[in-house]
């Protein structure tokens, strides 16, 4: 083979070598196999200068170089592609053998983990949990619990109505019944009395309630309730007394006091606020007490013949009592919550500390 072939050949094979990325290797081949001035072209363009006995081993050295060059450029493209994925592969690459990350793991919201907590208490003196509906009659919410129409205790529990877009209902009113978000758990007292009776009863009512309020640190238009109620004979206010004062020691402490207030519910006759020496002072005074040294913990009362007559039971043969405390407020003054938004807000930062 002439001399300067093979000095061409051997020198482009050993700077091929040492292109080490995709920019050196597109400049060796623009600097070797170009057609326009790259120096294989150059080597060929020297063929008509030869003598002519020897162009046409020249001629066909010079291919042979060409063909050789080309097939040696393959090559380091394709080994170079190789070695730049397996780069790729490796930075991306699972390490197995890292810590895995632990996955956030959630709690009850603090609301079930109360309700839960009040479940316990009342299932240990006997109560069963009863569920009603959150939509009910107009009847249930109100009239069956004695409060008319037109009883001015219809102002206590403003009140969401639901639109109801039966054909026929604007045309009829009064076919169908009219439908409440219920205000208070108290309507699931008279379904429960309707399914049971003449059973004595023993059950607790939880549920949400909903309110056309305005929304306050203090007021929510969706809050929990929970309901109590024991029906059968003999049933008597001692007994109401002695379950709240039992209920208050078993959540806030063996040692807790209890005090009632004579007040006023339509459904219970006759009606009392029941309070508990306050759980944050011990009954001294204090901001959340409002220096009284009681919170309020449920309204109750005995149920009112009405109501009883209502759920189906003979008033002269069966008593009983009935007791609505909230959820949300006693767990504001348990862990000084200042503002009931909080709860429904959905911040981990709030929920997470429960
Ligand atoms: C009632 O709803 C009566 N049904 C309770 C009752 C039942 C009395 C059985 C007698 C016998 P009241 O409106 O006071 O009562 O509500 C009871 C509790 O619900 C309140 O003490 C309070 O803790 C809670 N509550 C009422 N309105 C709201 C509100 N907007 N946001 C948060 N909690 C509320």
């Amino acid at each position: 083979m002439h001399e300067s072939l093979v000095q061409l050949r051997d020198d482009a094979l050993a700077d091929l070598a040492a292109a080490a990325d995709a920019e050196a290797l597109e400049a060796w081949r623009v600097r070797y196999l170009s057609r326009k001035g790259g120096a294989l072209t150059t080597a060929m363009s020297i063929l008509g200068s030869l003598p002519r006995e020897e162009r046409p081993a020249y001629g066909a050295a010079a291919n042979e170089v060409k063909a050789a060059l080309e097939a040696a450029f393959d090559a380091r493209q394709a080994a170079l592609k190789d070695a730049a994925l397996a780069a790729e592969l490796a930075a991306g690459a699972v390490d197995v053998t890292l810590p895995g990350r632990p996955p956030s793991i959630g709690h009850l919201h603090v609301t079930t983990q109360n309700l839960r907590q009040l479940y316990a208490v009342f299932a240990g003196m006997g109560f069963e949990v009863y569920d009603g509906p959150d939509v009910e009659t107009d009847e249930y919410n109100f009239g069956l619990l004695n409060i008319p129409a037109y009883h001015p205790a219809r102002d206590m529990w403003d009140t969401f109505w639901v639109s109801q877009n039966k054909p026929g209902f604007s045309e009829k009113p009064g076919l169908f019944p009219k439908l409440v978000m219920r205000t208070h758990t108290s309507p699931g007292q008279i379904r429960a009395m309707r399914e049971r009776c003449p059973e004595p009863i023993r059950v607790v009512l939880p549920g949400k309630c909903y309110r056309y309020e305005q929304i306050t640190m203090r007021s929510e238009h969706q809050f929990y309730q929970m309901e109590g109620l024991a029906v059968g004979k003999g049933i008597r206010m001692t007994d109401l007394i002695g379950t709240l004062r039992e209920f208050a020691r078993q959540m806030y402490g063996s040692g807790r006091k209890l005090r009632v207030r004579g007040s006023y519910f339509p459904f219970t006759e006759p009606s009392i606020e029941a309070d508990m020496d306050c759980v944050l002072c011990d009954g001294k005074g204090c901001p959340v007490c409002k220096y009284t040294g009681w919170l309020e913990i449920a309204g109750a009362g005995m149920v009112h013949p009405v109501v009883l007559r209502n759920g189906g039971y003979d008033p002269d043969v069966y008593s009983g009592f009935a007791f609505g405390m909230g959820v949300e407020r006693p767990t504001m003054l348990k862990y000084s919550v200042k503002d009931i938004r909080y709860f429904y807000g959905n911040d981990l930062r709030f929920l997470g500390q429960f």
